[in-house]
C-alpha cells in the first residue's frame, strides 16, 4: 500500500514540492483535519473550559473532554488514565517527580538503560540520588538492543521501577517490551514505559501490553505542539500526590488544610492546553483512519529501501540496519554529523544531526553523534532518492573518496 497518497493531506509539503522530509522523529508535519480541528476551537469558541458557567464554556469543555476520550481510545485506555501534559518530558518527569520521590525508599533499584532519551533516564538520575536507591543498566548486546535476557541478569527482588523505551529515538530498536513488564511485573516493580517514538508508529495497546505508564507527545503523531499524554492505571495514578497545585486541580482549600480533584485533574493544574487536545485527537483519528499497522509496514519498507541504496556507498557507518522502524542512524567516516547535515540542508533534505538527547547512546557507540534520517508514512521513494543524492554530495563535498 502506497501512504504517499496521504501527502496531499500537509500543506508544508504541498508548498514546498521539493522537500523531502525526513525529521519525523523530531516532530511530524501537520495535516489538515489538525489544523482545521485548532482552527475551529478558536474561531467557534476559544474560551477557557471546566469555569465558564455559560453555554460557549460548557460546548468547548465537551470538546475538550471527548478529545480525552478519543485519545484513550487510541491507545485502549480509560478517560481518567489520561493525564494532559506540555509533551512526553513532561509526562516522564511526572511519573519520577510524583512515583519516584513518594514510594522509592533507600536501597531500592531502578532499572533503565543507555538507549534512553534524556527525559527518560534523567529523572530518575536524579530520584535515585534523593532517594539513595540504585540507578541499574541493561547490558545492550554488540547491535545496542536491550534483550530479555539481559534484563533478567539485572532484574532482583529490589526493583522497583523499570524506566525503559519501547523505541529508541537513535537506534529505532524495538524493545522486547511485553515480557519485560511481566518479569518486572513478577517482582512488584512498576513499569514507566516512554513511547514517545512507538504511539506515532504503531499500534499501541496499554491493556495488552499491561504498562503502568505510558508518555508521549502530540507533536510527533501529526499533532499540535504543547500537547502531551500520560498514561498511568487509575489505582497507581489514584494513590500519586499532584506535584504542581493551583486553579481547576484543587477541590476545597482552607487555610488549614487542601484537597485535590480526583485523576486525572489533580494533576493538570492551570488553564489546560485546550487547542492542544482537540488537535491532538484529530490526529488520533486521522491516524487509526490510515491504520497504524499500515503504517509501520510502509515505513520500514522505506527504510530498508533507503538502507539498501545507503550500503551501496563507500564510507557510510550504519549504526543501526537491523531496525524494526523508520529510523536510520549513520555517519559519514570522518565527517561531524553537523557538518553533514548542513549539505542535506542545500539539497532540501531536512534530517537531525547530533546526540539526539540521548548521548548514553552515543557514548555507547563511540561517536559524538549521527546522522539519522527518520520515515513517516508522507514519505516518498522521491525522498529517498533526494536523501541518497544528499549522501553522495556530501561525500563529496567534504573530498572522500
Ligand atoms: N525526541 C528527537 O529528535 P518531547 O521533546 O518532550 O516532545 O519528547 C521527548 C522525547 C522522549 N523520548 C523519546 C524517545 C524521544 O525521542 C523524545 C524526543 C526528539 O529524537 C527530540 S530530542
Amino acid at each position: 500500500m502506497d501512504l504517499s497518497i496521504y501527502r496531499k493531506d500537509f500543506p508544508v509539503l504541498n508548498d514546498n514540492s521539493e522537500l523531502a522530509y525526513l525529521d519525523n522523529a523530531a516532530m511530524a508535519l501537520k495535516p489538515y483535519p489538525v489544523i482545521d480541528a485548532v482552527d475551529n476551537y478558536y474561531k467557534k469558541y476559544g474560551v477557557n473550559v471546566h469555569r465558564g458557567v455559560y453555554k460557549l464554556s460548557y460546548e468547548a469543555t465537551d470538546l475538550y473532554e471527548q478529545a480525552r476520550e478519543e485519545i484513550a481510545k487510541f491507545i485502549n485506555a480509560s478517560f481518567e488514565e489520561i493525564v494532559f501534559t506540555r509533551g512526553a518530558s513532561q509526562s516522564l518527569n511526572l511519573v519520577a517527580s510524583s512515583y519516584g520521590l513518594n514510594f522509592l525508599n533507600e536501597g531500592d533499584e531502578v532499572i533503565t538503560t543507555e538507549l534512553e532519551h534524556h527525559s527518560s533516564h534523567m529523572p530518575w538520575f536524579n530520584v535515585c540520588n534523593i532517594k539513595k536507591a540504585k540507578l541499574k543498566y541493561i547490558p545492550l548486546n554488540e547491535e545496542g538492543r536491550i534483550t530479555v535476557e539481559a534484563f533478567k541478569s539485572v532484574l532482583t527482588k529490589n526493583t522497583k521501577v523499570v524506566a525503559i523505551t519501547y523505541v529508541s529515538n537513535v537506534m529505532g530498536y524495538i524493545t522486547p517490551i511485553k515480557e519485560i513488564i511481566k518479569l518486572a511485573h513478577e517482582v512488584g516493580a512498576i513499569v514507566t514505559l516512554d513511547g514517545a517514538q512507538a504511539v506515532p508508529h504503531m499500534s499501541v495497546d496499554v491493556k495488552e501490553l499491561d504498562c503502568d505508564f505510558l508518555s508521549f507527545s502530540g507533536h510527533k503523531l501529526c499533532g499540535p505542539t504543547g500537547i502531551g499524554v500520560l498514561y498511568g492505571k487509575k489505582a497507581l495514578l489514584d494513590k500519586m500526590p499532584p506535584i504542581e497545585f493551583g486553579g481547576d486541580m484543587a477541590d476545597t482549600v482552607r487555610k488549614d488544610m487542601q484537597t485535590y480533584k480526583a485523576t486525572p485533574y489533580k494533576f493538570e493544574t492551570g488553564t489546560p492546553i485546550i487547542a492542544g487536545a482537540i488537535g491532538l485527537a484529530a490526529a488520533c483519528k486521522y491516524l487509526k483512519q490510515i491504520g497504524l499497522d499500515n503504517i509501520s509496514k510502509y515505513e520500514y519498507e522505506l527504510k530498508t529501501k533507503a538502507i539498501n541504496e545507503l550500503k551501496k556507498i563507500k564510507g557510510i557507518k550504519i549504526y543501526n540496519e537491523t531496525a524494526e522502524t523508520g529510523i536510520i542512524s549513520f555517519n559519514l567516516e570522518d565527517v561531524h554529523p553537523h557538518d553533514a547535515a548542513s549539505v542535506f540542508d542545500n539539497n532540501n533534505v531536512c534530517i537531525r544531526a547530533g546526540h539526539h538527547c540521548a548521548q548514553l547512546i552515543t557514548t555507547w557507540l563511540n561517536t559524538i553523534g549521527t546522522v539519522r534520517a527518520s520515515f513517516y508514512f508522507y514519505n516518498t521513494e522521491e525522498d529517498i532518492k533526494k536523501f541518497i543524492k544528499g549522501v553522495k554530495d556530501a561525500i563529496e563535498f567534504f573530498g572522500k573518496f
